[in-house]
C-alpha cells in the first residue's frame, strides 16, 4: 500500500460544507466592528422592553439571522443584481440593551445606530419590537439634518400617544413621538396597511392630524404593486427615506410570529411584490421589526419572511445607487 491510499479521504474543495452553521449572520455577511467603509451596515436593535403585549421579539434578529442564511446574493426581481457586489455590506452584531428599561435601551441603540451612520453607511436594523424605531430615527435624522420621508408597513398606526398611564415610549408610540421631534416630516410620510380593531373611532384619524397620509390593507390592496410604487415615490419626493417594516402587516398565515397579529392581510408574495416594485426612494435607513420567534410557525416562517424583507431592502438600495 503506497503513501497515497493511506491518506485519509478528503473531499474536494467545491464539495465543503458552506457555512451554514455556527453562529449566522445576516445572509452569512462578514463580521464588522464598525461601519467605516460600507454602504450598509446591518444591525440588530434586540429589545422588547416596548412591548406591551406577547414579548420575545428581543430575539428576532437572531432568528432573522438563522432564517437568512438560505438567502442568495443575485436578485432576479431587480434586473438580477448582484446586491454584494453592487453594495459594501457587513453585519455589525447587535446593539447594547437593557432589558426591562425602556430610557437606557433607547440610548444605546442610538447610540449604536450613529456609529452607522456617523461612518456614511445606511443602517439596516433587525428589530426588535417596534419601539426600537424612535432610537434609529434620532440618529438617521440627525446624521441627515432634516426630517425624514417615512414609508411605513405595518396593521397598526403606532401614533398613539402614551400607554398604560403616560408612557411615551412603547412599539405603540414612536410615530407620534418622530413628528413631535420633527424626525419625519408626516407630509412626505405614509403610513400603509392599517386594518383591525381599534381601541377608539379617532385611531386612524389621528395619524392623519399629524399629517401622514394613511392607506388601509384594503387600499393598499387595491392598487397595483406598480402604481403603489408611485404613489410611493411621488409622497417621499426625493427626500432621505426611513423604511420601517412591521411584519405583522402581513397576515398571520404567513407571519404568525409577532407581538400583535390582525387577521385579514396581505400573503407574504402580495407584500414582496409590493417591495419588489419600489423605485424612486433615496434610503437612509430601514428597520425590520416585531419577529417574535416564540410565537412563530412550523419553518420560522416569520423569520423567513423577515429575513427576505431585509434582502429586498438590501436590493432597492443596490439599485438606487
Ligand atoms: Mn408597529
Amino acid at each position: 500500500m503506497d503513501d497515497e491510499q493511506q491518506r485519509p479521504a478528503r473531499p474536494p474543495d467545491s464539495l465543503a460544507l458552506p457555512r451554514f452553521c455556527g453562529v449566522a449572520t445576516f445572509m452569512r455577511l462578514p463580521q464588522a466592528s464598525e461601519a467605516t467603509g460600507l454602504d450598509v451596515a446591518v444591525l440588530g436593535l434586540p429589545s422588547d422592553n416596548g412591548s406591551p403585549y406577547r414579548t420575545g421579539a428581543r430575539f428576532g434578529p437572531k432568528a432573522i439571522r438563522d432564517a437568512s442564511v438560505m438567502l442568495r446574493p443575485v436578485n432576479p426581481y431587480r434586473g438580477n443584481v448582484d446586491v454584494f457586489s453592487a453594495l459594501h455590506v457587513a453585519d455589525l452584531g447587535d446593539a447594547a440593551v437593557v432589558p426591562g428599561y425602556m430610557p437606557p435601551t433607547l440610548l444605546q441603540m442610538e447610540a449604536a445606530v450613529r456609529r452607522v451612520t456617523d461612518a456614511g453607511a445606511c443602517p439596516l436594523l433587525l428589530g426588535g419590537d417596534h419601539g426600537v424605531s424612535i432610537a434609529a430615527l434620532r440618529a438617521v435624522a440627525g446624521r441627515h439634518r432634516q426630517p425624514l420621508a417615512l414609508v411605513h408597513f405595518d396593521a397598526h398606526s403606532d401614533t398613539w400617544d402614551a400607554y398604560f398611564g403616560g408612557e411615551r415610549h412603547s412599539a405603540g408610540t414612536p410615530f407620534r413621538r418622530a413628528v413631535e421631534e420633527s424626525l419625519v416630516d408626516p407630509q412626505r410620510s405614509l403610513q400603509l396597511g392599517l386594518r383591525g380593531s381599534l381601541f377608539s373611532p379617532d385611531d386612524v384619524e389621528q395619524s392623519r392630524r399629524l399629517g401622514y397620509e394613511v392607506l388601509s390593507t384594503d387600499e393598499m390592496l387595491a392598487e397595483t404593486p406598480p402604481t403603489l410604487a408611485d404613489r410611493i415615490a411621488r409622497r417621499t419626493g426625493g427626500a432621505p427615506v426611513y423604511l420601517s417594516f412591521d411584519l405583522d402587516v402581513v397576515d398571520p398565515a404567513s407571519a404568525p410570529g409577532v407581538q400583535t397579529p390582525e387577521a385579514g392581510g396581505p400573503s407574504a408574495r402580495e407584500m414582496l411584490a409590493i417591495l419588489r416594485n419600489l423605485h424612486g426612494i433615496d434610503l437612509a435607513g430601514a428597520d425590520v421589526v416585531e419577529c417574535n420567534p416564540l410565537f412563530d410557525g412550523p419553518g420560522a416562517v416569520t423569520a423567513l419572511l423577515g429575513a427576505t424583507v431585509a434582502a429586498e431592502i438590501l436590493a432597492l438600495k443596490a439599485v438606487s445607487r
